[in-house]
């Protein structure tokens, strides 16, 4: 992409109602733009970074064996009187009519239409276990938006529901998925803990949350501090296996949100093994049995010839949180540091002097290059002050940059910049193009 042609709006200053870094570097960076209070436009490299994300996620939902769908954003408001939710959801939820005064509401969920679709198909212990996702806007008209894209109204989800013929199995799915999130926040760059968390509204009694560790978390967490060491699976995990040992070698490490915290299990444990920090959640898992199968019905016939309502856990990630969460964890005073598996250019290329024809010709080649090796690049081709292409690529947060001037030509190199660690290296254009490419 040419920068001249392309829109990335850029801000001086961080408006002042940003309180906190990630949302400010998402208005400056021109990530995103509020449409109303907890509403945001998604801006070209906003969006490009939200993509990536949904991609890493979709990759691990699948390998876990989970099955993509997509459900409306518009759900029947009778659906959730079946499941007795449509009153106790409360103000929350965003009601609408339409012309045939039926009752509709933006879905802040969806186990409602998740069970309605598999009890309409699905009768049989054969056809489980089943997994099925989508990746869908969701509507809370929480009390308080704050922090951008971190607590918005409207904001994107994947979610997922398992079913299954019983506890026993259901507790496998659990199990596929607890794993699955730990490989999904590490391809994200990120360090994420599961807490034993509160089911809340949408019930059940087995649930955690994922947590990224960062001073302006919503969440207090409680953690035992080698959870935070541990690390995720990776991907040779033998999704049909028995994973209870995996998981067990996590949740046996004491961990707790506020809601779940006991005081006296944490005291118990070595004094230098006790974190208290703030934490992001960034995920959420439930186990909830027969909550919303019994009362829709969604029975199936078991190997004893019986029917019975199945067995269902449901399993959140937040895909537009999750945007801002790794700018929390990830930037510096100049900006954002994405990690390579989302940023939104691999690399860029900074003409120094534009309009300078031994300039112009490098940065062309080594655009170019950059692009036939699928890295995506941004071509910094602006009529601008060297300064400015210097912090507008930093603010962005682009991994590698390569630095084309006439100085540098006159000796026959340029300059390749990192960004996650500011070493600069002066070089040969071709052996910089290698070193990027590899
Ligand atoms: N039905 C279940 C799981 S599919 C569910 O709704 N879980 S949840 O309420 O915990 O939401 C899942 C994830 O969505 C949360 O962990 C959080 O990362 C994200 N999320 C929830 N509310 C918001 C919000 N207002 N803004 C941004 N992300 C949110």
């Amino acid at each position: 992409m040419r920068l001249s042609r392309y829109f990335m709006p850029i801000l001086r200053d961080a408006p002042a109602d940003a309180q906190i870094v990630s949302h400010q570097l998402m208005l400056r960076a021109g990530l995103i733009r509020q449409e109303a209070s907890g509403i945001y436009a998604w801006l070209p490299l906003g969006l490009k970074v939200l993509k990536k994300i949904e991609q890493v996620v979709r990759e691990e939902m699948n390998r876990a064996g989970a099955i993509e769908i997509l459900m409306p954003t518009l759900q029947l408001a009778d659906l959730w009187r079946e499941s007795g939710r449509y009153d106790a959801y409360g103000d929350e939820m965003l009601r609408i009519k339409d012309r045939h005064d039926r009752d509709l509401l933006y879905g802040p969920t969806a186990e409602e239409v998740v069970t309605d679709i598999f009890r309409s198909y699905i009768k049989s212990y054969k056809d489980l276990p089943k997994n099925l996702y989508n990746i869908q806007w969701k509507f809370r008209d929480e009390r308080r938006p704050r922090f951008g894209v971190m607590r918005g109204r409207e904001f994107l989800m994947k979610d997922a529901y398992s079913f299954d013929v019983d506890e026993a199995a259901a507790r496998k799915s659990y199990n596929r998925m607890f794993l699955a999130y730990l490989n999904v926040y590490a391809r994200l760059g990120l360090k994420a803990i599961p807490v034993k968390a509160d089911p809340g509204p949408i019930g059940g009694d087995l649930s955690h949350e994922f947590m990224i560790l960062a001073d302006t978390g919503e969440s207090e967490v409680f953690a035992h501090r080698d959870l935070v060491e541990m690390g995720a699976p990776g991907p040779d995990v033998d999704w049909d296996g028995d994973l209870e040992p995996e998981v067990a070698r996590r949740t046996s490490l004491y961990s707790a949100s506020d809601e779940m915290h006991d005081a006296a299990r944490f005291a118990a444990m070595p004094e230098d093994k006790r974190m208290t920090a703030r934490g992001i959640e960034v995920g959420h898992i439930f186990y909830f049995g027969e909550k919303y199968s019994k009362p829709m019905k969604a029975h199936v016939t078991g190997p004893d010839g019986k029917d019975a309502p199945v067995h269902m856990g449901s399993y959140g990630v937040g895909v537009s949180r999750l945007v801002a969460a790794i700018i929390e964890a990830s930037h510096d005073a100049a900006g954002i540091i994405w990690p390579a598996s989302v940023a939104p250019f691999g690399a860029a290329v900074l003409n120094l002097r534009a309009g300078d024809a031994g300039c112009d010709a490098a940065c062309e080649t080594a655009y170019k290059a950059l692009t036939d090796a699928g890295l995506d690049p941004l071509y910094d081709d602006r009529d601008e002050r060297p300064g400015g292409k210097f912090a507008a690529a930093d603010l962005v947060g682009i991994p590698q940059q390569l630095i084309i001037g006439p100085k540098g030509l006159a000796d026959g190199v340029v300059e390749l910049k990192t960004r996650a660690t500011g070493e600069r290296q002066t070089l040969p254009l071709d052996a910089a193009l290698k070193a990027i490419i590899g």
